[in-house]
């Protein structure tokens, strides 16, 4: 009789702790995303990528956390993504990746255009993390990094400088710098088709 109480204890705590893995749930103070989402048409890693790191309110990272960059208005995934990542179109304008053991996810996202208001969701198991801004070598959003965006690049970069939006080093101006990483990407283009 004893050793069959002691079974049940062991199996309902258990249960528990199995219950309190399952539920970990994503806290936004705690976790840690990037302010701008830089990406291109090709899949080229730019810098170390888009980092996002999940951990739940016991700062403990949540390996397995599905993150969820949902986009919005005029930028627009691609319908393929480099893996791990997946996109999630055409159910949701959106990539997905599954963060790893230690709660990381790096994206080498694949769009077209651009949002210099905060206007990109990261969200992890569905929880708002935060809100960033998107900038890609596909400038007019049209599936390719090609001579139109080109020119929207020449523009800035001659012309306005400060426009984030061809900022893709994140240094804070359209320079040089930018354009060594847009010039890899349209020398090595890989064309997708955006999400509709
Ligand atoms: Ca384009
Ligand atoms: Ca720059």
């Amino acid at each position: 009789m004893l050793a069959r109480a002691r079974f049940i204890a062991i199996f309902v705590s258990s249960i528990f702790a199995a219950t309190a893995g399952n539920a970990a749930v994503p806290s936004p103070p705690n976790s840690v995303v990037e302010p701008v989402l830089v990406g291109n048409s090709n899949g080229t890693l730019i810098g170390d990528g888009f980092r996002v790191t999940v951990r739940d309110i016991a700062n403990i990272p949540i390996g397995g956390s599905l993150v969820d960059l949902l986009f919005a208005g005029a930028v627009r995934p691609y319908t393929a993504q480099v893996p791990p990542s997946g996109s999630l179109c055409p159910a949701a304008p959106g990539i997905r990746q599954a963060a790893n053991a230690a709660g990381n996810a790096v994206f080498q996202a694949r769009f077209g255009g651009y949002a210099n208001a905060f206007a990109i969701q990261v969200r992890a198991d569905g929880v708002l993390l935060s809100q960033v801004m998107a900038r890609s070598t596909d400038i007019n959003a049209d599936g390719t990094t090609a001579v139109g965006d080109f020119n929207l690049f020449r523009i800035n970069f001659l012309f306005n400088p400060p426009a984030m939006e061809t900022d893709y080093n994140e240094d804070g101006a359209t320079l040089v710098g930018d354009f060594d990483i847009f010039r890899k990407v349209f020398l090595n283009e890989v064309p997708g088709i955006p999400c509709p």
